[in-house]
């Protein structure tokens, strides 16, 4: 079915793609993107609500002869799925299809968050990049060839409620992620493991952005999002998706494949 949507687009696609842990709101904040109050359906129980990977194409609100290709998908580090492997595959899909990928994680950038990005560390072993030619190239490739049509990546980071500030002074969501994800000195096993998901996070996502979001309704408000109006959501909450949308609508590149061909969504089916 998608094969035939995307048969049908004969102009260039700017591809959004969002993951992150299971539960934390990436279909309601991809419904944003779309400008749209539903579409990607939502869950509200405990148990992982979308499965694989969905799409939905739009013309583009920004860019005039574009498309815009939304791609929302299955939550990471479900315990009743317990599959780590099919979440390994969902987040390398995500990335390898995106021109943006947005992380999507509750709370603060903490330890923890970088724990559970360890699926970026495992991207070496998932995605080999064949040079062009050269078809027997197979082992040690140099990542820093396929970092060339990677996403432009960007943390949202939700239900945030510090304030962003650092040893007395106000700081940028971009400084606050730039401080995340500060490597440690030396080289202790304790260093090393500390620094493992920064090193591929800064060294595969040479562009990065960061946007906080607070949390947008009261808390019995939480479970019915979807049926709220624009003017029942947090004001602050309205304002950074609004922030967040602008940046991503304007700043998300066409998706291009090695060599610079730009791809519509009937070259993807070929
Ligand atoms: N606390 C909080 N809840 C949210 C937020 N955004 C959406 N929700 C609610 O959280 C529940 C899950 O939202 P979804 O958008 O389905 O979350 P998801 O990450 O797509 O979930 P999976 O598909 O299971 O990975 C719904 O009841 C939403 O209304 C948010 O920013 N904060
Ligand atoms: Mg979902």
């Amino acid at each position: 079915e998608a094969l035939q949507v995307l048969a049908e687009i004969s102009q260039p696609v700017v591809v959004v793609g969002i993951a992150g842990l299971y539960r934390t709101g990436k279909s309601y904040l991809m419904n944003k993107l779309a400008s749209k109050r539903t579409g990607f359906s939502l869950g509200s129980t405990v148990q992982s609500h979308t499965k694989g990977i969905w799409m939905w194409c739009l013309p583009h609100p920004r860019r005039a002869g574009h498309t815009l290709v939304l791609l929302d998908t299955e939550g990471l580090g479900d315990v009743e799925k317990g599959d780590a492997k099919n979440d390994t595959w969902i987040f390398a899909l995500a990335v390898l299809l995106s021109s943006t990928l947005v992380y999507n994680s509750m709370g603060t950038i903490n330890q923890q968050a970088m724990d559970q990005l360890h699926y970026v560390t495992e991207l070496t072993e998932r995605i080999k990049v064949k040079a062009a030619g050269r078809g027997s190239r197979q082992e040690g490739e140099d990542s820093a060839e396929f970092v060339r049509f990677f996403p432009a990546f960007v943390w949202a980071v939700r239900d945030f409620t510090l304030q962003l500030e650092l040893d007395g002074r106000e700081i940028t969501e971009d400084e606050y992620l730039e401080n995340g994800l500060k490597l440690k000195p030396g080289s202790s096993q304790r260093a090393q493991l500390f620094n493992l998901p920064r090193e591929c996070i800064r060294q595969f996502f040479p562009a990065r952005k960061c946007f906080v979001f607070v949390q947008p309704a009261g808390r019995r408000d939480l479970a019915r999002l979807e049926e709220l109006r624009e003017d029942e959501l947090e004001p602050e909450f309205r304002q950074q998706v609004a922030q967040f949308c602008r940046h991503v609508w304007e700043t998300s590149k066409p998706k291009t494949i090695p060599g610079g061909h730009v791809v519509t969504g009937a070259s993807e089916c070929r």
